[in-house]
């Protein structure tokens, strides 16, 4: 079962003003193939598929609470995406008899303003939706584990080319972020699958360490933190197995990797105020007010 807590995993600047182009970029983070849904998804079917959890019972641990991590980046994209959008309505609305849903026009991605009330869709920056075909669980565990590492690699290389696509600061804030989380999930795979195959090097094989992620100033400061050494346990007591396979030196900086047994910082989840032209949420201020007194009551 899950347990919800109200925080980001990560505090978000709020931006200065709308941009919409940089939300439909961000979207690919969140539903395009090796998006975060993705990892989501995949590490949750393959947790629930588990044979033999008794017996490879660190395997079963990191798999699940990776997954369980992985719910808490789609929540940080979903809020990087609508702040991104918040207040674009407010840019045009009713300037110069400018049509209030007027952004919708040649935006780069209509659904935000058509389906979503400037919010996130489950879909890629070229609009296609999230689909289980992203899912891959086998119920091999090497086969498993070497479709995360190769996951998280094109993971990595998206968020990469996201974070070269827009300066935008909340963007980058996100991303910096999910670099560094993305970067120990891709090195935990790899090193579950050296320790399965007598010490194979698997950072070898692909070119992405050689992109190190201090070279992104939005991650360096992560790392200065020491993120990129930690796997946070994301349970009160729950999948302590992991730290058996989470260990030994670091692979960029060979400072030693830590299981943590506490939660990441964390950030405010954002509170965005009202849209009138979306509707959103289309409850009227005097209903709002009574249902304010009912809640005190
Ligand atoms: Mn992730």
């Amino acid at each position: 079962m899950f347990l919800r807590i109200d925080k980001l995993q990560v505090e978000l600047p709020r931006p200065q003003s709308a941009d919409p182009d940089a939300a439909a970029t961000v979207q690919e983070l969140m539903g395009g193939k090796f998006g975060e849904m993705s990892t989501l998804m995949n590490y949750t079917y393959q947790s629930f598929n588990f044979r033999n959890k008794s017996k490879i019972r660190p395997y079963y641990d990191l798999i699940a609470n990776i997954a369980a991590e992985e719910m808490g980046h789609i929540e940080l994209v979903s809020n990087t995406i609508n702040l991104l959008l918040d207040r674009t309505a407010d840019d045009v609305d009713g300037a110069d008899g400018a049509a209030p849903l007027g952004m919708a026009e040649g935006a780069s991605y209509p659904d935000h303003f058509l389906n979503a009330g400037l919010g996130t869709m489950a879909a890629g920056a070229g609009g296609a939706k999230w689909s289980g075909d992203y899912v891959f669980s086998t119920g091999n565990l090497k086969l498993d584990l070497l479709h995360n590492f190769f996951l998280e690699s094109g993971a990595r290389m998206g968020k990469i080319r996201v974070y070269e696509a827009t300066d935008n600061p909340v963007a980058r804030e996100m991303i910096g972020y999910l670099i560094v989380r993305g970067g120990v999930h891709q090195e935990a795979y790899a090193k579950a699958l050296s320790d399965l195959s007598d010490g194979v090097d698997l950072t070898k094989l692909l070119p992405v360490p050689e992109i190190k992620s201090e070279k992104f100033p939005h991650a360096k400061k992560f790392m200065d933190k020491g993120y990129h050494r930690f796997l946070y346990r994301f349970s009160p007591n729950d999948y302590r197995e992991m730290s058996k396979i989470w260990n030994g030196p670091q692979a960029d900086d060979g400072q030693p990797r830590e299981v943590v047994d506490d939660l990441p910082e964390g950030g405010e989840v954002p509170d965005l105020s009202e849209v009138s032209a979306m509707f959103a949420p289309g409850v009227n201020a005097e209903d709002v007010n009574e249902l304010a007194q009912k809640f005190v009551r």
